[in-house]
């Protein structure tokens, strides 16, 4: 196995239009600004980052669904298209916004991987994103993103043009908090679910190990997309919707050191970090590592996280 080659593409999916709230739009700019890509190069991941991309449109966070539904589906499309446009040797590292664009990334990725295969994908995150625009409690378009991928939901959402992923071939890991609508639906589809109560029986690393297994077997390359609010907010406070008893940073880092050996990763995604809420940057950090954890090349890591954690709490990533 070889590392991803060629450069890492940074896109700025700049967005709110799914989230109950401004704050996530400003992610990209805040982790380009707190240095992602002198990390990543550091890394020896050399990285460049797009211009934002920002809705043309985006209706008041009250405005009713039908308006955020349409304003959502123009700026999907727009982002599915810039994604599958990027050169074929380039690893792309989309960066939310709220969830809701990767009803537009993994779409675009999707048609990157379409001329060998199929894609899997892995999702981490505390919420299942599984509602539609009529099983939502909430009306929030963050909380759908998943179903729409599927094929499951309104048409500005599920239409996004690009394939739709194989429901076996993808994966939950960290899940604690969700509707019985959105469970439901992703066990009549297929995706396996690793709750937070089975991560915390058999560990991150054999469950991550375990859903790489399930994405790869038979795809052409799969997609790993972290919603930030995996993370347990002791670690990670500064999320849209923090949920108790979830996956330690350093954790998540250590399981995601392991797409390193992955050269059919197709992309990664980092969603739902909010800078207003880490005045002191230290949620920034976090996501980042995950990021540097994930895509750098070098033995860097490796060293810094040893002086950070002690080489007695690191476990060695998976050969
Ligand atoms: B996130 C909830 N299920 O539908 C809903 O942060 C939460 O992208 C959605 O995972 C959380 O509003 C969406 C209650
Ligand atoms: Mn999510
Ligand atoms: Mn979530
Ligand atoms: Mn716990």
């Amino acid at each position: 196995p070889h590392g991803p080659r060629g450069t890492i593409r940074v896109v700025c999916a700049a967005s709110s239009l799914g989230a109950p709230q401004p704050g996530p739009a400003a992610a990209p700019e805040a982790l380009l600004a707190a240095g992602l890509l002198r990390r990543l190069n550091a890394h020896g991941a050399p990285a460049e980052a797009d211009p934002l991309l920002r809705p043309f449109e985006a209706p008041p966070h009250g405005a009713p669904m039908a308006e955020r539904l349409e304003a959502a589906g123009i700026y999907l499309r727009r982002l599915a298209d810039h994604v599958a446009a990027l050169p074929q040797d380039c690893l792309p590292l989309i960066l939310g916004g709220d969830h809701s664009v990767a009803a537009g990334t993994w779409r675009g990725v999707a048609r990157r991987v379409q001329p060998r295969g199929t894609l899997g994908l892995i999702w981490i995150d505390a919420h299942l994103d599984s509602h539609t625009d009529l099983s939502t409690h909430s009306g929030n378009i963050h909380g759908m993103p998943l179903a729409a991928l599927l094929g499951e939901g309104h048409e500005a959402l599920t239409g996004v043009p690009g394939p739709r992923p194989d429901p076996n071939r993808v994966c939950l890991i960290g899940a604690r908090a969700w509707e019985a609508e959105e469970l439901q639906r992703l066990t009549r589809l297929g995706a396996r679910v690793f709750t937070m109560a089975e991560v915390h029986r058999r560990g991150l690393a054999a469950v991550f190990r375990e859903a790489l297994e399930i994405v790869r077997d038979g795809t052409a390359g799969f997609g790993v997309s972290v919603d930030l609010d995996a993370v347990d907010p002791l670690d990670m406070p500064a999320v849209l919707c923090p949920e108790p008893d979830g996956l330690r940073a350093a954790e998540l880092a250590d399981a995601l050191h392991a797409l390193r050996a992955c050269g059919d990763l197709a992309a990664l995604e980092i969603v739902e970090y909010v800078p207003e809420r880490d005045p002191r940057g230290e949620s920034a950090i976090r996501a980042m590592r995950c990021a540097e954890a994930a895509l750098g090349a070098g033995t860097y890591l490796l060293r810094t996280r040893e002086r950070e954690f002690g080489a007695h709490n690191y476990a060695p990533p998976p050969v």
